[in-house]
């Protein structure tokens, strides 16, 4: 018999390692140190993340969910797609409604989560499998952002990037990849991009710095990650989780200040890292757009905008796009 799931690892746990030596030892040794948020999302992180989307002031999540529930007939209807490829699907959980109504249009036929955690991506391919009869989970391990190329090309498809982690990636990445995404798709298939809007600059940082502290947690995690992955001597509670609003950038960086003066020593890399009192080292930008300008950007990227959808709120959309 089909089996109903399938796992493909795009991730050679050689290159992965290779990809955070390079990424840590280029981050840290930098006059203004960093860190990419890809290394947020081990089994510790993805958890946190998923608390930060039930977090009262971490509005995006809801407000999509809001879309989808009002909309998600509509992307059905317009995208006509059989095939749902999900970027960046972790735990799949807003995935359902899409697809509902794709199913109930009745041409479902294959969901493809694409995720770099390959724990939450195989749970997640199991629980939908169970919950869709018929449906083929063609699950992808990989790095969304470098690996397009990989996805399968078979069927209508609809390419979908929720949760507006499309904001993690500055404005040429983000150009980059929203070419890249065009160059997959075939004439029939779409784009679904989830975006987070400008808006109240205190809202935007509460929704980045909670009273609960769950999203501190989880920018020290990365911390937790380096420790394990490179045997690293980092103390993540000698460092201050730090939310601010650019409003010259419309982003939100969140960054690792230290406490007091401090060496690390990352033995994998053979790397002694100071860090003077006070020093900030930039872990996560999340852009915030307008909708005038997510239309020009995937204008500019060769797709053509066919709905753009927002909550009643005003705070989060979702765009469909063709090509
Ligand atoms: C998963 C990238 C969409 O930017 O809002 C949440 C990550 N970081 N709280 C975001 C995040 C801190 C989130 N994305």
């Amino acid at each position: 018999s089909q089996p109903t799931v399938q796992v493909t690892n795009h991730l050679d746990p050689d290159q992965l390692r290779q990809a955070l030596e390079e990424d840590v030892r280029a981050g840290l040794t930098a006059s203004r140190k960093w860190l990419p948020p890809k290394w947020f999302y081990d089994a510790a992180g993805s958890e946190l993340f998923s608390r930060i989307t039930r977090l009262p002031e971490y509005y995006p999540t809801r407000r999509e969910l809001a879309i989808l529930r009002a909309r998600s007939a509509d992307i059905a209807a317009v995208s006509g797609a059989d095939t749902l490829v999900e970027l960046g699907s972790g735990t799949s959980e807003k995935t359902v409604l899409l697809l509902d109504a794709l199913a109930e249009g009745g041409r479902l036929r294959t969901y493809t989560p694409v995720d770099v955690d390959a724990v939450t991506l195989e749970a997640a391919a199991r629980r939908l499998a169970g919950r869709y009869p018929g449906l083929a989970v063609r699950a992808v391990c990989a790095d969304f952002e470098h690996q397009l190329g990989l996805l399968p090309r078979a069927g209508r498809r609809m390419v979908a990037f929720l949760g507006g982690t499309i904001g993690n990636l500055e404005p040429a990445a983000r150009e980059v990849f929203i070419k890249g995404v065009r160059a997959t798709l075939r004439p029939g298939d779409t784009f679904l991009l989830g975006a987070d809007l400008v808006k109240d600059p205190g809202r935007l940082v509460a929704a980045y710095d909670d009273a609960a502290g769950v999203t501190a947690a989880f920018n020290r995690n990365v911390l937790r990650v380096i420790n394990r992955e490179l045997a690293a001597d980092f103390e993540p509670e000698a460092f201050t989780h730090v939310a601010l609003y650019d409003a010259r950038r419309e982003w939100i960086e969140m960054r690792l200040r230290a406490d007091r003066d401090m060496r690390v020593w990352i033995d994998q890399l053979g790397l002694a890292v100071d860090f003077t009192a006070g020093e900030e080292t930039r872990t996560e930008i999340s852009a915030k757009f307008h909708p005038e300008g997510l239309r020009r950007e995937l204008a500019g990227a060769g797709f053509e905008v066919r709905r753009l959808y927002t909550d009643p709120a005003g705070d989060f959309s979702l765009v469909l796009a063709g090509v």
